[in-house]
């Protein structure tokens, strides 16, 4: 149940008209089409492909970027259709995230203007889904050690290495692949029936079992120098295309909290115990404000990055802070709902327990909550910790 008084400082009172009626869209379809399938495939471990081109259809892949038949909508309707998607479950973010900010966004800002005609608008449409290959098997949190390499041979480019922990690898058609090279670090759009690419779902996941994670292989790849992003020449490459997307976790985690503290919220009105409903004990009145203040803080911060974006003054710590605060504002909304649903909470037939186990991996992705502590802290001291 959605009432509106999640939104306790009326913050989508800010919002335009158009970004209203893009909430209110994917709202509904959340509500219509996506909760009542979601705990299937979470226990089947699938993502609800079917829907796939309703998602395209409502304009939500690369909506924030303009041209070559992108929606063009501003960050906030971004920002907040993200929350709207994670309230249903953060394996349905994730795949907008994915596709938008992480397979699209490196094209546009970094692409030729041949590959953004020719990969953009179908990957608008949803005709070509995309994966984001950074993370290996032995380098995660320190890209900058990757050992995927790309050497030039003639007009060509042969990669050599393995991603892993990748989501769509495995449905996708296209990787964004970042590799080492001997100019410095690269990135390549390489079609995943390229010969010497191999991909695989990694099985028995505990978290996001919406959503199809993977892992793939490049061996002796060839892609021609056509296919390697020409703008993108470090490793800021990637990392800014995760800044983009850590933007949209900052408010996607909103929504798996609001998914979590509403079920709460309703469990505990409708159910007695001792003769009164459980809503009517101190304990539990005070759990709820406190549930309901760190969503409220975490909106605040999500919407507060909206006015620094606009500005043009929004810098990739101002999103480390709101992911990093965001997630784990989340986590613990989303494990006191949990109790607080006694038996019942540790059920799929409650939302509380599912989102509880994404939001392990949503700490994790797009820089841990350590990761993204110490970015904050070289920015607080002026010291890095990484060098
Ligand atoms: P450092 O020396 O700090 O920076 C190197 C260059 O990069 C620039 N930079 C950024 N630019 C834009 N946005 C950012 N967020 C940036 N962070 C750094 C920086 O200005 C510098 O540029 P220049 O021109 O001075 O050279 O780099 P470092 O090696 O010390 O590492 C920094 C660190 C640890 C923060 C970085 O490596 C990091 O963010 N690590 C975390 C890795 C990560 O988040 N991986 C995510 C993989 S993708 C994923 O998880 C998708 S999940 C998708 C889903 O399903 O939703
Ligand atoms: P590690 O880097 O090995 O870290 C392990 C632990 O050590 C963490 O707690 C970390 O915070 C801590 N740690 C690391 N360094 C330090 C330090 N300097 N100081 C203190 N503590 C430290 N990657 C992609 O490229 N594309 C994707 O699409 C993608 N999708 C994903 C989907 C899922 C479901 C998951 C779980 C991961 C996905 N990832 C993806 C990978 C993700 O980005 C990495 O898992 C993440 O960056 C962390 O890397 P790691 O798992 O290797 O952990």
């Amino acid at each position: 149940m959605s009432d509106g008084s999640t939104d306790f400082y009326d913050l989508d009172s800010r919002l335009s008209e158009d970004e209203q009626l893009m909430r209110d869209t994917v709202r509904r379809f959340v509500d219509d089409k996506f909760i009542p399938v979601v705990a299937d495939h979470f226990e089947a471990g699938t993502f609800p492909m079917d829907l796939f081109p309703q998602i395209a259809e409502m304009g939500l892949l690369g909506m924030h970027l303009h041209g070559y038949e992108c929606a063009g909508a501003s960050a906030t309707a971004y920002g907040v259709v993200c929350r709207e998607l994670e309230r249903g479950d953060s394996g349905l973010r994730s795949f907008v995230s994915v596709q938008g900010s992480l397979c699209m966004f490196p094209i546009w800002k970094y692409g030729s203007e041949e590959q953004k005609n020719e990969w953009l608008p179908r990957m608008a449409s949803g005709e070509v889904i995309g994966c984001f290959g950074l993370t290996e098997p032995d380098h995660g949190s320190d890209p900058g050690s990757m050992i995927t390499r790309a050497v030039r041979r003639g007009d060509d480019w042969v990669l050599n290495g393995a991603k892993r922990w990748i989501t769509n690898a495995g449905i996708a058609d296209i990787a964004i692949v970042w590799a080492n090279t001997d100019e410095g670090f690269r990135g390549f759009i390489v079609p995943t029936d390229s010969e010497g690419f191999e991909a695989h779902k990694i099985q028995n996941k505990l978290s996001l079992r919406a959503s199809v994670t993977g892992e793939f292989y490049l061996d002796d790849v060839v892609v021609p120098e056509s296919m390697r992003l020409p703008k993108a020449a470090s490793i800021g490459a990637p990392l800014s295309c995760l800044t983009e997307a850590r933007f949209g976790i900052a408010f996607g985690a909103v929504g798996a909290a609001i998914a979590c503290y509403e079920a709460a919220r309703d469990y505990q009105i409708e159910r007695p115990q001792f003769g009164k409903p459980l809503a009517s004990f101190q304990l539990n009145q005070v759990k709820l404000a406190d549930m309901l203040t760190g969503i409220t803080n975490g909106h605040l911060q999500a919407q507060r990055l909206c006015e620094l974006h606009g500005a043009g003054t929004m810098k990739p710590v101002h999103v480390s802070m709101a992911k990093r605060h965001n997630v784990r504002m989340a986590i613990d909304v989303a494990r006191t709902a949990r109790a607080m649903l006694g038996a019942n909470g540790i059920s799929l037939e409650y939302p509380v327990m599912r989102h509880a186990n994404n939001l392990e991996s949503v700490l994790t992705y797009e820089g841990t909550e350590e990761i993204h502590g110490l970015v904050l802290g070289k920015e607080i001291t002026g010291i890095s910790a990484f060098s």
